[in-house]
C-alpha cells in the first residue's frame, strides 16, 4: 500500500493516507513515482477553482519508473523512466492525428472523471474509489496511469528534474514555442512568474524574443525571472502593469502577452497590454464562473488582436518531453533552478502555503 497524499474534500486540507491500489488493467503501466512538482493546478483543485472529484489523490506532475505493464501495452519495458503526462495522448483520435494531441479526445473524459481512460479509478480508500486527478495522481509513491500517459526517457535524466517537465515546463514552454510560435526579435510580456510563468520565460528566450517584460506582484519572482531570461520588470504591486508594459514598449504593448495566474484582472490586463495585431495567451486556469466581456469592434475587430487559450502548451508529448529532456542535458534548460524546496508528500499542505505566499518557484516532492 503506497503511502499517498490525499484531498478528502474540497477546502480541506491534505491527509496522508495508505490506499488501496489495484494492478494495471490492460493499456495501464503501474508507475513507482521518484518525484512530483506541486502546481498551482493542484492548489486549485484543493480550493475548488478546478473541479475533480473527491476523495482525491493530489498530483499530475511525476516521473519514475514503471514496475508492472497491464496487458496487450507495447513498447514499454519495466523499469523504463517514464515522465507522466497529464493529458493522455492516444495517437490516434481526430485532435492527434492532425498535431493536437493536448486536446487529445481520450484524455478529456479522464479528466473530468478523477479516473482513468474508462472512468475508473484504481485506488481505493476503506473499500470506497480514490480518484486521482488528471489521470495521475502523482503525490503517491505509486500509481497506475495508461500507458499513453506515460513517456519513455533517457535513463540517463535525472528524475527530480524530469518530473517538472510533465507540467509547468511543458506548459511554459510549450505556450511560448507552439501555443504563441513566438517569432525571432518578439518583444514579450508574462504576467505571473510562478513555476509555469518563469518557463514561459524561458522558451520567450529560447525562441529568440528580444524583450521579454515579467510581470509579477514579489520581488523575488521577478528576480528570478530574470535569471531565467527576462530584460525588464514590472512589479505589478507597485504600478499599474498595462502602463508599466506601454512604458517600455513606446505605448504599442506587447507583441506576445502571457497571462499565467487565473483571475480575471490579469487577464483583462494581459488583452490591455498586448499590441494591435499581436497575440495575449490564456495559460492560467481561471474559476468555471470568471466571463470576459470585450467591445467587440474597438476591443477586437480594429485592433486585430489575437486571444488565445493555451491547454498543456498545445504539446505533442510523446515529442516534446524526450525533446525537453535532450535541451536540459544541453545545457539549454533550466531546470535545477526551478527546484526552491525538496519535501515528502505529508508536507503538501506546507507546500501550498508557501505556494500562495509566493515563497516557492516550485516544492518537489522527492520519493525515496
Ligand atoms: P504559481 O502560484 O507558482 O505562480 C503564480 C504567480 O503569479 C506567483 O508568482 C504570484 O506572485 C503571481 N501573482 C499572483 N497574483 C498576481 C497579480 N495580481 N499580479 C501579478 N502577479 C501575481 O502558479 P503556477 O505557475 O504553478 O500556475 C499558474 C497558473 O497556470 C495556474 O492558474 C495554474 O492552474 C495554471 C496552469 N495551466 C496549465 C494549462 O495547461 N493551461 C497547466 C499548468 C498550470
Ligand atoms: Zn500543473
Amino acid at each position: 500500500m503506497p503511502k499517498a497524499s490525499v484531498l478528502p474534500g474540497v477546502g480541506q486540507p491534505m491527509e496522508l493516507r495508505e490506499p488501496d491500489l489495484e494492478g494495471p488493467r490492460a493499456g495501464e503501466l503501474k508507475i513507482r513515482l521518484a518525484a512530483s512538482g506541486v502546481c498551482h493546478s493542484d492548489l486549485s483543485v484543493q480550493n475548488g477553482t478546478i473541479l475533480v472529484p473527491t476523495p482525491c489523490v493530489l498530483g499530475h506532475e511525476g516521473a519514475g519508473l514503471v514496475t508492472e505493464i497491464g496487458e496487450g501495452v507495447e513498447g514499454f519495458e519495466v523499469g523504463d523512466h517514464v515522465v507522466l503526462s497529464f493529458v493522455p495522448e492516444c495517437q490516434e483520435c481526430f485532435f492527434c492525428q492532425r498535431g493536437q494531441g493536448h486536446l487529445c479526445e481520450q484524455a478529456n473524459a479522464a479528466l473530468a472523471s478523477g479516473g482513468l481512460l474508462d472512468g475508473t479509478t484504481r485506488f481505493s480508500l476503506d473499500g470506497a474509489p480514490l480518484f486521482q486527478m488528471s489521470a495521475c495522481g502523482t503525490f503517491s509513491e505509486e500509481t497506475v496511469v495508461p500507458a499513453i500517459g506515460a513517456v519513455k526517457i533517457d535513463p540517463q535524466m535525472p528524475l527530480k528534474q524530469a518530473a517538472l517537465i510533465g507540467c509547468g515546463v511543458l506548459t511554459g514552454v510549450g505556450a511560448a514555442l507552439n501555443t504563441a510560435q513566438i517569432r525571432e526579435g518578439d518583444t514579450v510580456a508574462v504576467v505571473g512568474c510562478g513555476g509555469v510563468g518563469l518557463n514561459v520565460i524561458q522558451g520567450a528566450k529560447l525562441a529568440g524574443a528580444s524583450r521579454i517584460i515579467a510581470v509579477d506582484k514579489i520581488d523575488g519572482k521577478l528576480e528570478m525571472a530574470q535569471k531565467f531570461g527576462a530584460t525588464d520588470t514590472v512589479n505589478a504591486g507597485e504600478i499599474d502593469p498595462v502602463a508599466g508594459v506601454m512604458d517600455l514598449t513606446a505605448q504599442r504593448g506587447a507583441d506576445v502577452a502571457f497571462e499565467v495566474i487565473g483571475i480575471k484582472p490579469t487577464i483583462e490586463q494581459v488583452i490591455n497590454m498586448t499590441r494591435r495585431g499581436g497575440q495575449a495567451i490564456l495559460v492560467g486556469v481561471p474559476s468555471m464562473d470568471v466571463m470576459l466581456e470585450i467591445p467587440a469592434f474597438l476591443g477586437l475587430v480594429l485592433q486585430e488582436k489575437t486571444i488565445k487559450g493555451c491547454w498543456y502548451g498545445s504539446s505533442n508529448v510523446h515529442d516534446d518531453i524526450p525533446k525537453l529532456v535532450s535541451l536540459y542535458q544541453e545545457g539549454r534548460l533550466m531546470l535545477d533552478e526551478l527546484i526552491s524546496r525538496e519535501i515528502t508528500n505529508a508536507e503538501v499542505n506546507e507546500a501550498f502555503e508557501a505556494m500562495e505566499k509566493g515563497e516557492v518557484a516550485r516544492s518537489v516532492i522527492v520519493y525515496d
